[in-house]
């Protein structure tokens, strides 16, 4: 399969949900993050090699007042990972709200869901936050000891070749 040299992954989702420590703990601590008191309100980005591709993750702040910024970083994407905290119930339906806006503004675009502090005893179960998420991977996270990193990397990435590949079949 044809694979992309370079590709640009957003990680989006509501505030506080755990975007920036995503790219800290998938770059090892070489992320760059734009923020006020650990809140990101401009970016944060690292870059990655997976599988022979050269990856760069750009994290959008959670903040709705900075919405602009979001769309900003977001401009170009390959596709997402939207990060939701599994403990709050608000996070969860504003997760559906950006990924309506991702969807507007992107069509089709490769999206893998990923539910958030999966550790904590008040988290909602994976099979509910699935069932609200039909139709799209839903991947549970403990994101502070790095779980759900890889996995959601490696499925919205083979989804992404996956376009590529059938864009390249039709030229
Ligand atoms: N218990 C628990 N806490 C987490 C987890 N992931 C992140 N956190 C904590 O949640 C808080 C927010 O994490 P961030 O990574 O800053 O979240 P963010 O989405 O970048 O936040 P904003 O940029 O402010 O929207 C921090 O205190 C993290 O340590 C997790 O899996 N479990
Ligand atoms: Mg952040």
């Amino acid at each position: 399969m044809s694979k992309l040299f370079r590709v640009k992954v957003v990680v989006t989702g509501p505030f506080r949900s755990g975007k920036t420590t995503f790219i800290k703990l998938a770059t090892s601590g070489q992320s760059i993050h734009i923020g006020h008191k650990g809140i990101t309100v401009g970016l944060d980005f690292g870059t990655i090699k997976y599988d022979g591709m050269t990856v760069h993750l750009f994290g959008t702040p959670g903040l709705n007042r900075f919405s602009v910024i979001r769309d900003i970083v977001a401009k170009g994407a390959r596709g997402f990972i939207l990060v939701l905290d599994s403990t709050n119930p608000n996070s969860i339906l504003e997760g559906r709200e950006i990924l309506k806006e991702i969807l507007k503004l992107n069509g089709n675009i490769p999206c893998v869901i990923l539910a958030n502090k999966q550790d904590l005893p008040n988290a909602i179960p994976i099979e509910k936050i699935k069932s609200l998420f039909a139709n799209f991977p839903v991947i549970p996270g403990i994101l502070t000891k790095g779980i759900g990193i890889k996995e959601s990397l490696a499925l919205l990435l083979s989804q992404i070749n996956k376009i590529k590949t059938m864009i390249l079949n039709q030229a």
